[in-house]
């Protein structure tokens, strides 16, 4: 299946990768039409700017309840295009609404300050950078493009959005609806195009002063690159190699109950992936025993069956690459062997389908171990002690997320506190939340989305000093 072409001028199919299926063949924009969005994003600028705070709020508020009275809608076509879960489509656009609603109600609070200085008056505003590109991926297309529109309309900017080339279809939809709730035309522009032509226009454009990016590492790396020209202000949320370290003392029913959704949620298609798995070396055997029973009822079938657990992957292109991981000689720089411990079951039939896979004990040097793999494929390593848990858990060039499961408060605090990433949880694997940040350190990125932190990725302080000599 060929999902996409690039280019200018070119045309994509957008597939469903669960059936094959093509849902919708659409122009892609190339850098004219890019160009174009990104002016009609200049000149909706002053527009939006002059939009009273409390009247930006309410039409915030009216764009989250649009998403609210359009949730079901949304999700199936999340669905139909990703191949996610109904159930987890029906939560992501829920969280989409709730950072609208969030971010509505920081319009008129992201307050500056009066200084304290000699000889006047000295004030802070936090302005608006302008137009905003969000270069969002195909994992959690909705929610994700709206950690960005959200904090970024709420503060002034306009936004163009250029979801991946796989999943444009959500994004469509969330324009027309800002629209029908009255935000201004240009507000909200979205340019469906390839990564290497509407993504890559977008970064070297003069008029863009900022480049929120979710993505690959390796692409990162170039948007950053290419960003200094133009002394762009640029956040990056990339990928990850998680650690879920379970200690001898947690709760290891709830901590393995817990660990397929933790690395086999959204097809282990997600950056906050617990894809490796540490557990403290007395209890081996029996965390391996439970967490084989807890793989087995992981359920892998039709994403649009309320209660399946686990589609299949965004395209088949990455059924290959996700198999690269695994399989003989795989066992690098060794070359020994990658045999699947626990192998859960998928569907018979078209789609892009990858089972649950789980390597133990796994080498912390072999590839599957240390590359984000982005498939449903867990390693299991064992550690003895807690500084061997914190060695083995900063062994990583990334450092998004984490767990960490202990019944003994203090260590955990020690371990948060020594884990080298981002967002880490103590006996739970969620890291997202709309009210609090998120963002990575190290090759995992840097800026933080979500929470009040946000607002200070799409604003700039002005100093102002007024003599009263
Ligand atoms: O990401 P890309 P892909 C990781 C994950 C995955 C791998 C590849 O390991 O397997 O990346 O996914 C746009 N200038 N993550 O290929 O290419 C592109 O069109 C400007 C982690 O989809 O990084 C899309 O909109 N933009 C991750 C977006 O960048 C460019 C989420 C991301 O695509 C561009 C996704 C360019 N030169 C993948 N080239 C996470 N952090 O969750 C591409 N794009």
């Amino acid at each position: 299946m060929s999902e996409a072409s690039t280019g200018t001028g070119g045309r994509m199919r957008v597939i469903n990768p669960a059936t094959g299926e093509l849902l919708v063949e659409l122009p892609l924009a190339g850098t004219e039409e890019t160009d174009e969005a990104v002016a009609r994003s200049v000149e909706a600028g002053p527009v939006w700017r002059a939009v009273a705070p409390a009247d930006r709020a309410r039409l915030l508020r009216r764009f989250a309840t649009g998403v609210e009275e359009h949730a079901e809608e949304l999700a199936r076509l999340e669905t139909a295009n990703v191949g996610k879960p109904i159930a987890d489509s029906r939560d992501e656009i829920a969280m989409v609404a709730e950072v609208l609603h969030f971010y509505a109600g920081a319009v008129d609070k992201h307050r500056g300050d009066t200084v304290p200085v000699a000889g006047g008056v000295d004030l802070t505003f936090h302005e608006p950078l302008g137009v905003v590109a969000a270069i969002v991926p195909w994992n959690f297309p909705a929610a994700i493009a709206s950690w960005k529109i959200g904090p970024a309309l709420a503060t002034g900017n306009t936004v163009v959005v250029k979801p991946s080339e796989l999943t444009p279809l959500t994004a469509l939809r969330l324009r027309d609806l800002a629209l029908e709730a009255g935000v201004p035309p240009g507000v909200l522009e979205v340019v469906v195009g390839s990564g290497p032509v509407a993504g890559a226009r977008l970064v070297e454009h003069p008029d863009v002063a900022k480049v929120a990016f979710t993505g690959s590492t390796a692409v990162g790396r170039t948007v950053m690159a290419a960003a200094a020209a133009t002394i762009k202000r640029v956040t990056l949320e990339l990928g990850g190699k998680s650690a879920n370290i379970v200690f001898a003392d947690a709760d290891l029913e709830r901590a393995a109950d817990a660990a397929p959704a933790g690395v086999f949620g959204n097809a282990g298609q997600d950056c906050c992936a617990r894809s490796r798995m540490l557990v403290e070396r007395p209890v081996w055997d029996r965390f391996l025993d439970l967490l084989g029973d807890s793989v087995a009822r992981w359920r892998v079938g039709d994403p649009t069956d309320p209660r399946t657990q686990m589609g299949p992957l965004v395209s088949t292109d990455r059924q290959a690459v996700v198999g690269s991981f695994l399989g003989s000689g795989m066992g690098d720089p060794g070359g020994g062997d990658v045999v699947p411990r626990f192998v859960g079951q998928v569907p018979a039939g078209p789609g892009a389908w990858f089972p649950p896979t789980v390597v133990a004990p796994a080498d912390p040097t072999w590839r599957v171990a240390r590359e984000e793999i982005f498939g449903p494929v867990a390693v299991v390593i064992p550690f003895d002690g807690e500084e061997d848990a914190v060695r083995l858990a900063n062994d990583t060039t990334y450092g998004l997320a984490g767990s960490i499961w202990t019944r003994d408060g203090a260590r955990a605090l020690r371990m948060a506190r020594a884990v080298d990433a981002g967002n880490l949880s103590v006996n739970s694997n969620g890291s997202v939340r709309v009210q609090t940040s998120f963002g990575g350190r190290r090759q995992s990125g840097f800026g933080r989305e979500l929470g009040l932190e946000a607002l200070a990725a799409y604003t700039e302080v002005k100093n102002v000093f007024v003599s009263t000599a």
